[in-house]
């Protein structure tokens, strides 16, 4: 890691939190990010607090490619946001992600939208996520998991309304533990 800011690569003394979004359009998705979902629970230095419904949507941007499922997740953490960075793209090999296209379909994506009040503009780790704003496939799922945030100062479900792709954004009903 060289020459990262110090606010990138500083660990916090007690924990923060943190908005991560996961995406999926490739291979059985809706495990995957329940996968996912389970190893952020799993770590140490991560506390869940909040995991959001599914969300269905239309791709954005990129080639000619699947729906994707979205799913937003608080978490409270000691991780600094680089080593944050470091599990979601752990998380993203887990899920055997390969990076070919840009914005092309994918295993798992997992970015990281919010991490306590950091800003950064550097290009490894930029902060709050400089497209999460006009994009209702992130939006929508966070308002879900937490109807008063806001990014930025504005209120997520504000932005949510607002973004080109808000109508795609359908809630995905899962099967719950213990029914057929
Ligand atoms: N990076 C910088 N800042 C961050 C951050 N806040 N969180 C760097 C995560 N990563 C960050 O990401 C490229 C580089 O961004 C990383 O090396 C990291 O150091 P990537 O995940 O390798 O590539 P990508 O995801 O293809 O590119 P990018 O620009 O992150 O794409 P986006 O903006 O995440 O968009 N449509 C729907 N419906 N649902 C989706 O989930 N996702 C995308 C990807 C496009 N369209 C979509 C969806
Ligand atoms: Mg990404």
């Amino acid at each position: 890691m060289d020459q990262l800011p110090e606010d990138l690569t500083t660990a916090p003394a007690h924990p923060v939190s943190a908005v991560l979004a996961l995406g999926s359009n490739l291979g059985d998705s809706q495990q995957i990010l329940h996968d996912a979902v389970e190893a952020l629970r799993a770590h140490a230095q991560v506390h869940v607090t909040a995991v959001s419904p599914l969300a269905k949507t239309a791709p954005v941007g990129g080639p000619a490619q699947p729906d994707f499922l979205n799913q937003v997740v608080l978490i409270d953490t000691t991780l600094a946001p680089y080593e944050l960075l470091e599990l979601a793209q752990k998380l993203e090999q887990a899920a055997a992600r390969v990076r070919d296209i840009r914005w092309g379909p994918r295993t798992l994506d997992v970015d990281i939208i919010t991490y306590d009040e950091v800003v950064s503009d550097h290009p490894v780790l930029t902060l709050p996520h400089p497209r999460a704003q006009q994009r209702a496939f992130v939006l929508t799922p966070w308002a879900w998991a937490d109807s008063e945030a806001t990014l930025n100062g504005v209120p997520v479900t504000q932005l949510a309304a607002q973004a080109d792709d808000a109508a795609t954004v359908q809630q995905v009903s899962t099967r719950q533990e213990g029914t057929p």
